[in-house]
C-alpha cells in the first residue's frame, strides 16, 4: 500500500489497478501546489458523503414528485441541501440537481430563452466562459450571444466595461443578459446591470461559479440583490467545487417566478436522474459554508490572494486589472519574459510540481490554445492553512522555475521543495 491511500480494501482487492492510479492522484494533490483557480479540497465529511449509499438510488424529480419508489429518506435528504442552500444565498428558489455549472447554465436559458433569442454576455477571451456564446458551445449555437468586454489596460483599467455593455444593450435588446465571468478577479456589482437590463427589458443571470464560496461568506456582494435589498440578477448559477468547497457539481438560485421554469428545464427538460450522493455531499458543503469558520477562511482566500498578486508583481509579472478583489489573479506574462507564452509557463511549472492553467488576457496576441496568460487562485493553498507568507514562497518559485526553465536541475531542486513546503500544509484528506 502506498504512503497516500484512502482506497479501501475493497477497491484495492476489486480493481487494484484503478486503487493505485487514485494514490497516484492523491500522491500528486499532496505534494504539489494545486493554483487552479476553480479547484479546492473538500472535506473528508463531503467525501464521504459523495461516496455514499445514496449513489445506488434512481430519483427522478423532486422532493415529493418521484417517478420512482423509496425516495422518503432521499427526499429529506434534497430538501436539506435545498433549505441551506436557500438560507446561505438569501434565495427564494433554489435547485441543487445540476451535475456541473455548464448544466446549470444550459437549463436557466432552456427555462428562459427560445432558440435564436439574443443574449448579451462577457467574450471568452475577455474573461468570459464558454457557455456565454463560445461558438464552440451549445450556447453559441442555439442563441444569438452578443459580447461585451474590459476596459484598456491602464491605471483602473481591465474592468468591465459597463458603459459599453449599456451601449450593446440598447443596440440589441437582449433577452438575457449574463454577468460572471471566469477569468475576471474584480467583483461585479450588480445594480447597473440590474438598471440596464430594466431599461431595455432585459433578465439578468450572474453565473457566480468562482466567486460562489466569498458570496456565501458575505465578503462578495450577493448578486440577487441590489445594494438597497431589490432583486438583483433573477437568477444566479454556480458551481459547487470551487471556492464554495463542496463536491464537483452545480446549483441554481433564483427569485420565484423563475422556479418552476427552471426546475421544469433541469428535469425532466436536460437532465435525467439526479445524484443524490453529489447533493448531500453538497448539504454537506453547504452546512459548512453556515459556519463563522467558513467566512474566516474566505477572508484568508482574498487576503492571500491579494498578497500573492502583489508578490508577483515584484517578480515582474503584470497583474491584470493591477490586483484582485477574490481569490483569483490573473497575470500578463509579457513584462516577465515577452518570449514566454501562457503554455510554456504552464508546462514548466507543471514540472516543477505547480500546478495552474494558462490563459488568455484581454488583448492577448496569442490564441486561446497557447496565450500569454496563467490564472492562478488562492482557494486551495488557503484549505492547506498557508498564509501570507507562503504567497511570497511560491511566488519566487514561480518566478526562480521560469526564469532557470531552460535549467533541468534548478527544476528539480524547486519540484522537492514545492513537496515540502506541500507536506508541511497537507490537505485535509492527509491532515491529522
Ligand atoms: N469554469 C471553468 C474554470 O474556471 O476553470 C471551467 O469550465
Amino acid at each position: 500500500m502506498s504512503e497516500y491511500s484512502l482506497v479501501g480494501s475493497h477497491l484495492r482487492d476489486v480493481d487494484p489497478e484503478l486503487g493505485h492510479l487514485i494514490d497516484e492522484e492523491m500522491e500528486r494533490q499532496s505534494t504539489s501546489l494545486q493554483l487552479i483557480a476553480s479547484e479546492n479540497f473538500t472535506s473528508l465529511a463531503v467525501m464521504e458523503a459523495t461516496a455514499s449509499v445514496l449513489t445506488n438510488k434512481y430519483s427522478e424529480g423532486y422532493p415529493g414528485k418521484r417517478y420512482y419508489g423509496g425516495n422518503s429518506t432521499v427526499d429529506k435528504v434534497e430538501t436539506l441541501a435545498i433549505d441551506r442552500l436557500k438560507s446561505l444565498f438569501k434565495a427564494p428558489h433554489a435547485n441543487v440537481q445540476p451535475h456541473s455549472g455548464a448544466n446549470a447554465n444550459a437549463a436557466v436559458y432552456f427555462a428562459l430563452l427560445k432558440p435564436g433569442e439574443t443574449v448579451l454576455a462577457m467574450r471568452l477571451d475577455q474573461g468570459g466562459h464558454l457557455t456565454h456564446g463560445s461558438p464552440v458551445n451549445f450556447s453559441g449555437q442555439l442563441y444569438n450571444f452578443v459580447g461585451y468586454g474590459v476596459t484598456p489596460k491602464g491605471p483602473g483599467g481591465e474592468v468591465i466595461d459597463l458603459d459599453n455593455l449599456h451601449a450593446l444593450a440598447r443596440e440589441h435588446q437582449p433577452k438575457m443578459i449574463v454577468v460572471g465571468a471566469t477569468a475576471y478577479s474584480r467583483v461585479i456589482e450588480i445594480d447597473r446591470v440590474r438598471d440596464i437590463a430594466d431599461e431595455v427589458g432585459s433578465l439578468v443571470m450572474f453565473d457566480a461559479a468562482h466567486v460562489a464560496g466569498l458570496i456565501a461568506a458575505g465578503i462578495y456582494p450577493n448578486p440577487l440583490f441590489k445594494k438597497d435589498g431589490s432583486k438583483g440578477a433573477d437568477v444566479v448559477t454556480f458551481t459547487t467545487h470551487k471556492t464554495l468547497r463542496g463536491p464537483r457539481g452545480g446549483a441554481i438560485v433564483s427569485h420565484d417566478e423563475y422556479g418552476a421554469a427552471i426546475d421544469k428545464a433541469l428535469f425532466p427538460g436536460f437532465q435525467g436522474g439526479p445524484l443524490e450522493n453529489t447533493i448531500a455531499a453538497k448539504a454537506v458543503a453547504f452546512l459548512e459554508a453556515l459556519t463563522p469558520e467558513f467566512r474566516s477562511y474566505q477572508e484568508k482566500v482574498v487576503e492571500n490572494a491579494k498578497a500573492f498578486a502583489k508578490e508577483l508583481e515584484t517578480r515582474g509579472f503584470r497583474v491584470v486589472s493591477g490586483g484582485t478583489d477574490t481569490h483569483l489573479i490573473l497575470v500578463d506574462l509579457q513584462s516577465f519574459d515577452i518570449d514566454l507564452s501562457g503554455k510554456q509557463a504552464q508546462e514548466v511549472l507543471d514540472r516543477a510540481g505547480i500546478t495552474c492553467n494558462r490563459n488568455q488576457i484581454p488583448g492577448d496576441p496569442r490564441s486561446p490554445f497557447v496565450t500569454s496568460g496563467l490564472r492562478f487562485g488562492t482557494a486551495a493553498m488557503t484549505t492547506a492553512k498557508m498564509g501570507v507568507k507562503e504567497m511570497s514562497i511560491v511566488a519566487e518559485y514561480i518566478a526562480a522555475a521560469l526564469q532557470k526553465r531552460e535549467d533541468e536541475g534548478e527544476i528539480k531542486r524547486i519540484r522537492e521543495e514545492v513537496r515540502s513546503l506541500c507536506l508541511t500544509f497537507p490537505p485535509p484528506f492527509l491532515a491529522k
